[in-house]
């Protein structure tokens, strides 16, 4: 019997970005550990990503191409060779070229893996030669992005352990027990030495549950409370003048916004005490280092851009920007920006096609989008009907007879069942790929453990066949995983010492690796990659920021109506996404689909725990089972995220829907971003 051991890497939408050791004995895996060597890892895996195994091998893997027959969502497959599979896609494209032009498709890919070859280049390359619409990618955290962009200059962030130097951490809007949980370890060791922990969000999390001080914000009301925070500190003097006139531009329009802000209108915007918004700037203002630690569910409204925005301003007001443990934890995904000549070969295409935003997919295929209409679809590394918002919408899209949908997957998920041909996808243990991470610095190689399932191709793979298939020659769409690694690392290292001395032949020996970086804590030397150098509290470009009037605030989407409740539909804690809901061990552990409402809002409604209920408004409705629960705030309901529509326990009354089917596909104040928390409800028993 052959025993050997391979390096892997997590592929899934996590910061984290754990490193795994797969034991592979007579060409089956039949362990995965964590890597106890990785510095983030530290030898553990989430609960999502232990019984991966049970992923990989799952029963209803794909293992082949298969081809529609009979109406479409119809569940009728005929089996297909791979040659037969790409010859009817190379004939669907080419009529559709020749009548309407490349752009009449849409590749829709996102977050299933976030790997280099696999997620980065798998969606560029192909996609721009062929001259196909560009996806404009902004479901998660793209105001978010662009916010910080905009203030600081680059996405830079403390490493997870620098929280041992922190005396006050404020987790606004983030829940890492569930999302990002190797933050954990070093959240509490600080606590213990006497860190003071606050957590803002409308429920108490897994999170919250640990922290010193739970705050609980109406939804969407989050920019205003910074900038009530602003007012305090401003007011009490316990501001830095001094630190943002050598390090800021815009102060004096940000400190003239501030009069709105008065904790008395705060305190009605927000649904919060005076007295909380007051306590919370004093502490904020008076302990240093304080670190304010944000992900993406804060910003998933229709005013994500300016909520950051005013939440970046606060370290610069405190002078917290540059202290170790103080400053704002966001994303590390600025250490290391990929070249992207060597990324895209750009030059190399057409002209790039118009964008569509990858949260209008429904209104795209229902007519928003014309000359032309979208005729193709075709969808890897995502789940749209399941993950996207006003599914309802993107259903009728996907029955349009005269819409020609591939669907790239491990499983007939919800969006493949609505396919003309689906493809088989290779998991993470059968692939060639390289991470770098959104929490932390280190690089690491996945080495493919096993050989494919079935006949399971990886996206490169397919891309290539594609490729071939449209009588594309180019060489850089034909190399191996590892050429293109070697390629996009080469070009990076010219211009970013991150990498410098990381080459393939490197990384490829076991576990991960550090990326060079000179400047820790971020922002130590006062440099902010801006075009003033300086951070930068000002309007931006045509877009929402700190400065922006908040007129929105002004209790519209924010606020329930009498009837109605605000809907949050953040990560569910044993699923990433919809990836891995299909899994037994890990829908047991979720439980039946449920919806939390606040006992007030349940004893109004009549409304008793465990009841079904359905949950409806303008775009759609869903039954779930009530959890009534203090938890969450009154006038808020919470479902997470991730629930396989075609799994639905109440599919027999006809439901086989999910959360996403309430949800807004409206696009927020910046960078097109998601709204999903912009959505109101009602609530009644299911009788
Ligand atoms: N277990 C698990 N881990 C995941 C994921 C998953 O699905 N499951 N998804 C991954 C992905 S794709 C991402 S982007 C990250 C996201 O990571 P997080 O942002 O940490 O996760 P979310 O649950 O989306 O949102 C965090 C919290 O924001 C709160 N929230 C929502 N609206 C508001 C608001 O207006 N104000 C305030 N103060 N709080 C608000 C929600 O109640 C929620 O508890 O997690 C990643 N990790
Ligand atoms: N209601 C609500 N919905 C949300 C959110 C929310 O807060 N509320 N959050 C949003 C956020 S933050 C995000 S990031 C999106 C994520 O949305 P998506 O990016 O659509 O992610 P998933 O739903 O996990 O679907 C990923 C799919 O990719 C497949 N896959 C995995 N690896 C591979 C591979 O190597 N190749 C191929 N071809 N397929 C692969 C998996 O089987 C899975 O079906 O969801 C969004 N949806
Ligand atoms: S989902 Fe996150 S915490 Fe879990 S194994 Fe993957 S990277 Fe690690
Ligand atoms: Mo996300």
């Amino acid at each position: 019997m052959k025993t050997r051991q391979v390096y892997g890497v997590c592929p899934h939408d996590c910061p984290d970005t754990c490193g795994f050791i797969t034991t592979v004995k007579d060409g089956r895996a039949v362990q995965l550990e964590a890597d106890s060597q990785h510095p983030i890892t530290q030898g553990w895996l989430c609960a999502k990503v232990r019984p991966y195994l049970e992923h990989v091998y799952h029963p209803d893997r794909l293992r082949y191409p298969m081809k529609r027959v009979g109406a479409k969502g119809g569940g009728q497959w005929a089996r297909l060779s791979w040659a037969e599979a790409m010859g009817e896609i190379a004939q669907q494209w080419q009529k559709i070229i020749a009548t309407d032009g490349a752009s009449a498709i849409l590749p829709y890919s996102y977050s299933g893996t976030l790997g280099l070859v696999q997620m980065s280049v798998a969606s560029s390359r192909f996609w721009n030669r062929l001259g196909a619409s560009q996806l404009v990618r902004a479901i998660c955290g793209s105001a978010a992005e662009a916010a910080v962009e905009a203030t600081l200059g680059a996405r830079l962030s403390p490493a997870y352990a620098d929280v041992a130097y922190s005396r006050l951490v404020i987790i606004w809007g983030h829940n890492p027990v569930s999302t990002a949980p190797h933050f954990l370890p070093h959240l509490t060791a600080a606590q213990r030495d006497g860190c003071q922990v606050v957590v803002i969000d409308p429920r108490r999390t897994r999170t919250a549950r640990g922290a010193d001080w739970h705050i609980a914000p109406l939804p969407g009301t989050d920019g205003a409370l910074a900038l009530g925070m602003a007012q305090v500190i401003v007011a009490e003097k316990l501001h830095q003048p001094e630190w943002l006139a050598r390090h800021a531009v815009g102060w004096p329009q940000f400190q003239a916004r501030l009069a709105d802000f008065p904790p008395s209108r705060v305190a009605a915007i927000t649904g919060l005490k005076e007295q909380v918004i007051v306590d919370l700037a004093r502490q904020y203002a008076t302990t240093s280092p304080a670190m304010i630690k944000i992900a993406d569910g804060l910003q998933r409204n229709l005013h994500g851009g300016q909520t950051i925005s005013a939440i970046c301003a606060l370290p610069a007001l405190t002078g917290q920007y540059g202290l170790r443990g103080g400053g704002l934890a966001y994303s590390t995904s600025g250490y290391l920006k990929w070249d992207k000549a060597a990324l895209h070969h750009g030059a190399e295409c057409p002209p790039l096609a118009r964008t569509v935003n990858m949260n209008r997919l429904g209104a795209t295929l229902m007519g928003e989008v014309t000359n032309p209409s979208i005729k193709s679809l075709y969808v890897f590394g995502a789940n749209p009907l399941a993950s996207s918002p006003n599914a309802g919408l993107i259903a009728q899209g996907l029955q349009r007879p005269d819409l020609f949908t591939v669907v790239h997957e491990l499983f007939l998920t919800d969006t493949a069942d609505y396919a003309d041909i689906v493809l088989p996808a290779t998991s993470q243990l059968e692939q060639t790929d390289l991470h770098k991470a959104y929490g932390h610095t280190y690089l690491a190689y996945n080495q493919p453990a096993i050989a494919p399932l079935g006949e399971c191709k990886s996206n490169w793979e397919v891309i290539g066949l594609l490729a071939t298939a449209m009588g594309f020659d180019e060489p850089w769409l034909h190399q191996t995983a590892d050429e293109v690694i070697a390629e996009i690392l080469t070009a990076t290292a010219i211009h970013n010492s991150a990498v410098e001395g990381l080459t393939l032949d490197k990384l490829k020996v076991e576990g991960a690796h550090p990326l060079n970086i000179v400047v820790q804590p971020p922002f130590v030397d006062f440099y902010f990659p801006t075009p003033s150098g300086k951070v930068e509290l000002q309007t931006f470009a045509g877009q929402a920021s700190c400065l922006s009037k908040y007129d929105r605030y002004d209790r519209q989407d924010a606020c329930p109506t009498e009837a109605s409740l605000t809907l949050l539909t953040g990560a569910a804690h044993h699923f990433v996404s919809s990836s891995l809901a299909n899994q037994a061990s890990l829908l047991a552990r979720e439980g039946v689909p449920f919806i939390e409402i606040h006992p007030a809002d349940a004893a109004s409604r009549y409304i008793a725990d465990d009841d079904t209920v359905i949950v409806e408004n303008e775009r759609g409705a869903c039954r779930l089972r009530a959890v009534v629960t203090d938890t969450i705030r009154p006038g808020v309901v919470v479902s997470p995220k991730g629930r396989w529509s075609n799994l639905d326990p109440f599919a027999e009354k006809g439901n086989r829907r999910n959360i996403n089917w309430l949800t807004s596909d409206a696009l927020g104040d910046m960078a097109g971003q998601s709204t999903f928390h912009s959505t109101q409800v009602w609530i009644r028993k299911a009788i």
